[in-house]
């Protein structure tokens, strides 16, 4: 987010929640401050969702588009507003770049145009940019419905441009509001437990390795001799695997640390790491995944369920670390070969998270492990014994900078206070410095203190800092940033501009803000790029003295020394610079978003008009298909059916912590479609039949038909939040004795059509096609509620 929850609740007079339920996913987040800017400000409501959800009902202005239209839905509400010349013209000139070609684009999309595309009525279409334009400050809000798409990052980066286009950006009560998921996913993403990053978004080019190395007090020659290596010639030595897309050869050869080398190499991700398994489709790596750790994930949440169960009977050895037992364990008919270590919950646990806004919390633990469960951290510390470089791994939590150098500077290490300084000293990138142990602990004994509607501590020793130190919190000094770039408020008071992360220039255009974007306080009128060890003497106005030039790191996000953000503060100077917001991502298959079909799209006619992207010879490590699979033929000849995924209150995630509680489980006993009653009647399925649903990919669910509105006759919606049926089959006598759930279920995701984003490989959740049929009712048990026959008294989702 770029605002927070209390911002919206004070300050929003708009609304646009496109993509996300938070009646249902975010009840006392999103909604709750949703309904006290009705109460407040009078905001207007703006919801756009293909399904007419809880939040929907909320609405003062609904739209129903066509799943996987968004982008043609953004540029149709753009075309509206530069038509009508009410689009913030100063803003744009002052701080964006890239706007005339977002408009360019947006010419096509004439409300006609983009109602036949969306589905949404014209009138309405006109309705909704009226309202943006005139209802300011406004701020939108999405999640999942935006995402899960094959044009998922470019859904993304249209919302925002919207927001640069309304001048809404860096205002209270403006901003993009994107609800994260699980308590801590802005935490963990912060942290890049991702594939294609080192933690606090470095990436993995040499530079980032050789900072971290530093920061974890490990020789860096030494440290890249880990990894093997890749070359275009065979080579002696080593064993060879040849790739036969990229002709090149695979050796784990440490002594080699010159060629291109996996170390700056995306990892496999979570959507398609079976295919390391399988090797269906090229493959990047020195040999097939033969072991699968699975340590908080439930992974029956993850697309194409089929292939994870082939490729879970495939594996030499499962290991999975949780509270639970993990779905992933009885999915295939393995006998051997699958280790469930108990690992203790969060109120287990103590430790610091993030929120949705990025401000940190501190988090106490309720009682100690109980059983002989361990926390995650133990079980990590074990495995990096066991591997033989548990010293190497907690030797940052002994380090300190001390007279601008780091260094070790004790032998032992406080679990998690050190982590949690380890992890503030080194996350500079994005502002973590001033995140401290003590900072968080002092936070949480002074809750009272802090303003809702604007984070501040209004007094005693958390005065002047906003809660939890919304990152960038530069150092510990800075009060963190509740609202981003904003450039009403001085450095001091978390004020700051865009980031200064793509260069000097583009196409002989500057990328730093205009004269007229000075960030209140700053001793540096207009933009300035960001602060290096080579700019900082010149940038600033200052002379370094020999000792500070021999300490100083080579940029502000990598300068363990604190010298820039010191001198930085004293400037009143934020060290990413002051710079452009950029419409144009010129490193993207899309410079700027374009409409693209899904990958299976009802709209044959739109399919030819707006394809989508080439096939992918390489993404992370894995082939993928775009356009041969959208083009192989019209799909939605034989799968009419439209469906998407949606959440339920009582379920989270995979689904088996809720399963295994009895009254969580009575609110939704077995796993169900919502159908509309013309579309349902059609195919002979009576409110509560059981039904077929049947996927491109051959794979099939068996699911119960709920008769409902919240779809239109074209479309279908259910939730993806069970396991322990495939595709007809009883999974139960493979659950552990005594751990078997409540509720068992079809998951959606063995349904779930091919199709990924090429930047993020996030998979198409919420945009397939399906066909469906009556079937027969289940022989086996499903819920509890069975046994008492009283299913029907439940009630519908
Ligand atoms: N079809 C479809 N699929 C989806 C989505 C969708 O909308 N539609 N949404 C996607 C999204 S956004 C997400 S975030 C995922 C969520 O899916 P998952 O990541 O599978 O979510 P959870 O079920 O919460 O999984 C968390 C697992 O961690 C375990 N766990 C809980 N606490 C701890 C702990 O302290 N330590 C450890 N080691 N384990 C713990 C739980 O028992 C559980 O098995 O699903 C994705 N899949
Ligand atoms: N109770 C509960 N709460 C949760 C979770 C949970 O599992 N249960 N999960 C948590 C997690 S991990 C996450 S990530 C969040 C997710 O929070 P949300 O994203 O708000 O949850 P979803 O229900 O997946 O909402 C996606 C919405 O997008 C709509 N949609 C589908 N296709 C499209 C499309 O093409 N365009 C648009 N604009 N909308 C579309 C769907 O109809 C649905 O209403 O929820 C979090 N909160
Ligand atoms: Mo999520």
């Amino acid at each position: 987010m770029t605002n927070h929850f209390g911002d919206m609740a004070a300050n929003s007079k708009c609304i646009f929640i496109i993509g996300a339920n938070p009646a249902v996913a975010n009840p006392v987040g999103g909604m709750k401050h949703t309904l006290q800017a009705k109460d407040r400000n009078n905001a207007k409501v703006i919801v756009a969702d293909p399904n007419f959800t809880k939040s929907a009902a909320h609405a003062d202005l609904y739209l129903r588009q066509r799943s996987g239209t968004d982008i043609a839905l953004v540029y149709g509400l753009i075309h509206i507003i530069l038509k009508n010349g009410w689009e913030d013209k100063e803003f744009i000139k002052n701080r964006t770049y890239g706007i005339d070609e977002i408009a360019k684009e947006a010419e096509h999309w004439t409300p006609e145009v983009t109602s036949d595309v969306t589905g949404v009525p014209v009138d309405k279409l006109i309705e909704a940019a009226n309202i943006l334009a005139h209802t300011k400050p406004g701020t939108v809000v999405w999640a999942l419905g935006i995402t899960q798409h094959s044009v998922g990052s470019s859904n993304t980066r249209i919302l925002p441009i919207l927001q640069l286009i309304l001048g809404n950006m860096g205002k209270p009560g403006g901003g993009c509001n994107i609800i994260r998921g699980h308590d801590n996913v802005q935490g963990s993403t912060d942290m890049c437990n991702l594939s294609d990053s080192l933690p606090m978004y470095y990436g993995l080019t040499d530079a980032a390795w050789k900072y971290y190395c530093q920061g974890w007090g490990v020789d860096y020659d030494e440290f890249v001799k880990r990894f093997a290596v890749s070359t275009k010639e065979p080579k002696q030595g080593g064993t060879p695997v040849k790739n036969t897309v990229f002709e090149e050869y695979y050796y784990h050869d440490p002594k080699n640390p010159e060629d291109r080398n996996w170390r700056n190499e995306k990892g496999w991700s979570l959507s398609k790491w079976w295919q390391g398994v399988l090797k269906e489709e090229n493959t990047f790596s020195s040999g097939a995944l033969r072991v699968l750790w699975v340590q908080g994930t439930g992974l029956t949440s993850m697309a194409h369920l089929a292939k994870i169960q082939e490729a879970a009977s495939k594996l030499d050895m499962i290991v999975v670390a949780e509270p639970f037992v993990n779905e992933i364990s009885i999915l295939s008919d393995r006998k051997d070969g699958v280790y469930i270590l108990p690992v203790a919950t969060a109120f287990e646990n103590e430790g610091h998270l993030n929120a949705t806004n990025r401000s940190g919390q501190w988090r106490t633990k309720v009682v100690d492990p109980l059983y002989e469960s361990k926390g995650d951290h133990e079980v990590m510390f074990a495995f990096a014994k066991k591997f033989g470089f548990y010293d190497e791994y907690v030797k940052g939590m002994k380090m300190a900078v001390v007279d601008r150098e780091l260094k070790q500077v004790k032998d032992d290490f406080v679990w998690p206070d050190d982590a949690t300084n380890e992890i503030a000293r080194v996350g500079n990138s994005i502002g973590y410095g001033g995140r401290t142990a003590e900072m968080f602990r002092r936070h949480q004994a002074n809750w009272d203190k802090f303003d809702p509607d604007t984070l501040i501590g209004l007094g005693g020793e958390v005065k002047g800092e906003y809660y939890g130190k919304p990152w960038p919190a530069w150092d510990e000094k800075h009060p963190g940033t509740p609202i981003l770039y904003d450039m009403s408020k001085p450095y001091a008071e978390g004020g700051s501009g865009f980031r200064n992360r793509f260069g000097l220039e583009h196409n002989g255009v500057s990328q730093l803000a205009s004269e007229e974007a000075t960030l209140v306080g700053s001793a540096i009128k207009g933009g300035y790029p960001q602060i290096t060890k080579d700019n900082i003497e010149k940038v600033l106005g200052i002379t370094l003295t020999e000792e500070e030039k021999a300490k100083i790191g080579p940029s502000w996000s990598m300068d363990y020394s604190g010298i820039i953000l010191e001198k930085c503060r004293e400037k009143g100077v934020v060290p990413y610079g002051n710079a452009r917001a950029r419409a144009i991502v010129w490193e993207f298959l899309d410079p700027i978003p374009k409409h693209r079909e899904p990958i299976h799209s009802p709209r044959w006619d739109l399919v030819q008009k707006y394809p989508t992207f080439d096939d992918q010879a390489r993404n992370f490590r894995v082939s993928t298909k775009f356009k041969s699979e959208q083009q192989a033929k019209d799909w939605s000849k034989e799968f009419p059916i439209v469906f998407s995924t949606q959440r339920v209150v009582n379920l989270s995630g995979a689904g088996m912590i809720e399963r295994t509680s009895k009254y969580l489980s009575a609110i939704t006993p077995e796993m169900f479609a919502n159908v509309h009653p013309e579309l349902a009647l059609k195919y002979g399925i009576k409110d509560r039949d059981m039904m077929w649903i049947h996927s491109p990919q051959g794979t099939k669910i068996k699911v119960r038909c709920y008769h409902s509105y919240m779809v239109t006759p074209d479309r279908i919606c259910m939730p993806y939040n069970f396991a322990g049926v495939m595709q007809g089959v009883d999974l139960s006598a493979r659950y552990p004795e005594g751990t078997k759930p409540y509720v068992i279920g079809e998951s959606f995701n063995t349904v779930t059509n091919y199709g990924f984003d090429p930047v993020t490989q996030i998979s198409e959740f919420n945009a397939g096609l399906c066909r469906i049929e009556k079937a027969e009712e289940n022989t086996f048990k499903t819920s509890f509620y069975h046994e008492y026959g009283e299913r029907d008294a439940l009630g519908k989702e």
